[in-house]
């Protein structure tokens, strides 16, 4: 029995499925999780000591490698001094005042400790901002695990064959209306049925949860102009897209402004940091200044902030990393797609900047639906291929694959060669 095996074994008896979040539990590709016990660099290293390229990077955080050295010494840094105070620092100014820096359409931000927590506090604002209720998601979005966006919801949701979540009352759910993403129509239609009573549409602007689908031309375009004719707020879930797909996200990348912005996982560097930030009308609205309530022990946190300091501060002095991670990530899409297709399965290959997806389905994959038709088997046949080759995917066909600066075009090589050997077998 192999390490793993036997922790995973230990982690059954007390741990729901043996994780802490359930996709890390390799259900749907048929396969035991391997306890990672150190990574470095673009590898990270399981408790039996074998070693692999990893293209999960702790679902995005790690853009920069794991173990890098200017995160490291922040953080054994801001340790020396201390790890929590429950108090007001100098470092959330600094982390504040850098997300301000580069996101034009944040005048003010919020700290808080998880993408979920952002975007439950984004939502719980624009409802307080427009005293309305009701919230537009898109089917396969995922924007965490707080009740009223458990509907329609991708990742884990996705991944177990179900939408939504026991737990979630009526209640809380009836004000979640939905529509598949990049179908305008039907969201026009959803403003019009509830005319005067949505608060605000809620949107992965790259959607990577269901894994990786691009808005259509115009797309964004047309919600902001409608957000804008209802009255309604934009919010941009950038929990992966931001300082992702350049130091300004999707929202620089396409030049549509949001009026609320959700961060997550790179803006902690590997440590527990959300945030929500938006104009300065909005934010007012935040307690203490304003009457939406939202507090957090933890938020704010010092050495997670000296974390998320340090990762950013170095993308921001560094944009020429961008360049490079997509380089090395359009070698690496390009030519799964190419194996793919030369082995006579036109799949769909999904993928933007350092992002991307290999459905095991073909004809383009726009959406929910289109999504769902991937075989998910097949998936789970070149998920265990490919880590028996010492290659560390997403254990889920609805998840994304992330390229780090720490990627190199020998990583790429040996996993395009992985693949090759799947493919042509
Ligand atoms: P967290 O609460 O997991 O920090 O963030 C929730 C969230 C919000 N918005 C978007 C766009 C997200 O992708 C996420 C979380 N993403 C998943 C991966 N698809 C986290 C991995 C997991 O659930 O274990």
């Amino acid at each position: 029995m192999s390490k793993s095996e036997e922790l995973f074994q230990r982690a059954n008896k007390v741990i729901p499925g043996g994780v802490n979040s359930p996709v890390r539990a390799f259900r749907s590709v048929g396969s035991t999780p391997r306890f990672i016990k150190s990574a470095d660099g673009a590898l990270i290293t399981d408790a039996d000591g074998k070693s692999y390229i990893d293209y999960v990077c702790s679902w995005g955080p790690m853009i920069l490698g794991h173990n890098h050295p200017v995160i490291k010494e922040a953080v054994v840094r801001a340790a020396e001094n201390g790890l929590s105070f429950g108090a007001a620092t100098e470092l959330e100014v600094i982390m504040a005042e850098l997300i301000c820096s580069v996101f034009p359409s944040v005048d003010m931000v919020r700290m808080v400790n998880s993408g979920t927590e952002a975007v439950m506090s984004a939502i719980r604002l624009a409802r307080g901002a427009t005293g309305r209720d009701k919230v537009i998601k898109f089917e396969g979005c995922y924007h965490g695990h707080s009740d009223s966006m458990l509907v329609n919801a991708g990742s884990g949701l996705m991944t177990s064959g179900v939408s939504g979540s026991a737990g979630v009352t009526e209640g809380s759910a009836k004000d979640t209306l939905t529509s598949p993403y990049n179908d305008i129509e039907t969201v026009k239609k959803l403003f019009a049925m509830n005319a005067g009573e949505i608060a605000a549409v809620i949107i992965e602007p790259v959607a990577a949860n269901m894994g990786v689908v691009l808005p259509k031309d115009g797309f964004l375009e047309k919600l902001r102009a409608l957000c804008d004719k209802n009255g309604s707020l934009l919010i941009f879930d950038e929990v992966i897209t931001g300082f992702r797909l350049g130091i300004g996200g999707a929202q620089e990348r396409f030049g549509v402004t949001p009026d609320l912005t959700t961060l997550g996982k790179i803006v902690g560097g590997g440590m527990p940091v959300g945030a929500y930030g938006g104009r300065r009308e909005l934010m007012e609205l935040v307690s203490p200044l304003g009457g939406v309530y939202q507090a957090g022990t933890l938020s704010g946190n010092p050495v997670a902030m000296a974390a998320g300091i340090a990762q950013l501060s170095f993308l921001k002095e560094h944009p020429e990393v961008y360049a490079r991670i997509d380089a090395l990530a359009e070698r690496l899409f390009g030519g799964l797609k190419e194996i793919a297709v030369r082995a006579g399965k036109n799949f769909t290959l999904n993928h933007i900047g350092s992002l991307g997806s290999l459905f095991f389905t073909s004809g383009s994959v726009e959406n929910y639906n289109d999504a769902k038709r991937s075989d998910t088997a097949a998936y789970g046949r070149y998920f265990r291929h490919m880590l028996d080759g010492g290659i560390y995917l997403a254990p889920a066909q609805f998840e994304a694959m992330f390229v780090s600066c720490a990627h190199t075009e020998d990583h790429i090589q040996t996993t395009l060669e992985a693949a090759e050997r799947f493919f042509l077998q």
